[in-house]
């Protein structure tokens, strides 16, 4: 194994062939918009004081990104500004450049003489296709490190896995090797030019195509510092009843890491690390680690290897059989995508559900799933029911757009990693939820009047 400097060579890949030229080094952030336990900025940083070059951070501002509005760029620029204030202490200048990445970032190579390029890794079709085409006319080599996963997802597997148990040996195996602390920051390297002011993040978000009528929430503080915050009082106060509460929504008993982790402001890898490091009992490491470990990696993996993640013909064959062959079935209630948005159902849990997705831009990972499976049951058909379902997770949750979101909406709706149940109508052989289902695990009336008071104080 090829450790250089505490960084596994394996952890990188190389996106085209060319070499490592003279001239600065690019830190090219997407995903993991953070200074801290960043295998990307580490890895460019060493690549930097090899060259002897000035070592860059950039981050390509997209007009628009798959229709997010304004809710995620606000918490999302908050937390690259406090990167950036990071960065420039550590004597890195972090650069935005606004338009079409494919244009703005092989111009910027050209015109800068970049000596190589680093980014992070995201399996998301579009970023993919923002790198292949600025590798493609890069002069330069054109590196990707996979700072996301705790093992990089071309390693994890070279297919899209069944279901959790295919791919939890392949994780098991190479957890060992993977799953390791993060080399000190050690003095980044030679300082480079800060002459530039501050990046001006309200004049960038005046440029954005973006709705403004998906408001910022208030109940989550964005950044690096406050997902830390979060990780130590979860690992301090909460993790010990994880296992026991983990789908109880009143309990309070899950992480609320997944915007940080969805944005990068945290490292999943230093989350697992140090959760292993602690006291909690083995039950609850166990079913923390399934989640953050096993499942987030799992998330990767499908949408690495099946470019339809994002749309019910993405799913399994046996699951979309099944659900053509109840396409004519009798539905109960049929709502519009509009009905759902405004939580105009004749179902209080399911209302309160979206409530909460609306109005704190959180919805708890058992209620995602009750959520989901309702859509599909009071759509017209199960490929609206699956549009429906990722369009309302991408409007509204903080963690939309994410690998887990797709994979939460594929499993929930469309069997993925799930294995057939008993048939019945509509669902098919997918796995069915209902209310008394959600009675049995958590007090139903008690969750409904929480979201209820929550709607009824950020309306007025
Ligand atoms: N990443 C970028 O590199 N540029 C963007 O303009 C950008 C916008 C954006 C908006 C909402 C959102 O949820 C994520 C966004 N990301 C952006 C983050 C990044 O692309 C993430 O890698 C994926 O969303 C998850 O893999």
């Amino acid at each position: 194994m090829n450790v250089d400097q505490g960084i596994d060579q394996r952890r990188a890949r190389r996106l085209n062939l060319r070499q490592d030229q003279k001239g600065p080094v690019i830190y090219w952030m997407s995903r993991d918009q953070r200074f801290q336990n960043n295998w990307a900025l580490l890895f460019a940083c060493r690549k930097a004081r090899q060259l002897q070059q000035p070592l860059e951070v950039v981050f390509t501002l997209a007009p628009s990104f798959l229709g997010a509005p304004l809710r995620h760029y606000d918490f999302m620029f908050k937390g690259l500004a406090e990167a950036e204030t990071s960065l420039r202490n550590a004597g890195i200048p972090m650069t935005v450049l606004f338009g079409n990445p494919e244009e703005t970032m092989p111009d910027f190579v050209q015109k800068r003489r970049v000596g190589l390029v680093v980014s992070d890794f995201s399996p998301l079709k579009l970023v993919r296709q923002w790198k292949r085409a600025a590798a493609a006319e890069a002069p330069c080599a054109f590196y990707e490190v996979d700072a996301h996963n705790i093992v990089p997802c071309w390693l994890a597997s070279p297919k899209q896995e069944y279901a959790a148990r295919t791919i939890r040996p392949r994780l098991d195996a190479l957890r060992r090797s993977f799953l390791t602390p993060f080399p000190e920051p050690v003095a980044f390297c030679q300082p480079a030019s800060l002459s530039a002011p501050p990046v001006n993040w309200d004049e960038l978000l005046s440029l954005l195509d973006t709705d403004h009528s998906v408001r910022p929430v208030s109940g989550i503080t964005p950044g690096e510092a406050a997902a830390e915050q979060r990780w130590r009082s979860f690992l301090a106060e909460t993790i010990e009843r994880y296992d026991d509460y983990r789908n109880d929504p009143n309990a309070g008993a899950v992480s609320g890491l997944s915007p940080y982790l969805h944005f990068g402001q945290i490292s999943a890898q230093h989350v697992a690390f140090e959760a292993s490091q602690s006291l909690v009992s083995q039950s609850n490491l166990n079913a923390f680690i399934e989640e953050l470990f096993i499942r987030r990696e799992l998330s990767d993996n499908y949408c690495f290897y099946n470019e339809q993640y994002d749309t019910f013909d993405g799913l399994p064959a046996w699951a979309k059989t099944t659900l053509m062959e109840h396409a004519e079935d009798h539905r109960d209630y049929i709502y519009t995508p509009e009905q759902f948005e405004k939580a105009q159902t004749h179902d209080l849990l399911w209302n309160a559900a979206q409530l909460s997705l609306v109005e704190t831009g959180l919805i708890h990972g058992y209620m995602r799933m009750y959520w989901a499976k309702k859509i599909l049951e009071w759509s017209p058909t199960p490929m609206a029911a699956f549009d429906i379902a990722v369009m309302l997770n991408d409007r509204y949750a903080l963690d939309g757009r994410d690998p887990n979101g797709y994979v939460g909406v594929a499993w929930s709706i469309g069997g993925l990693h799930d294995r057939p149940w008993s048939e019945r109508p509509v669902y098919g052989k997918i796995r069915y939820m209902n209310a008394s289902g959600c009675a049995r695990k958590f007090d139903v009336s008690r969750y409904i009047s929480t979201m209820n008071r929550i709607s009824q104080t950020t309306l007025f």
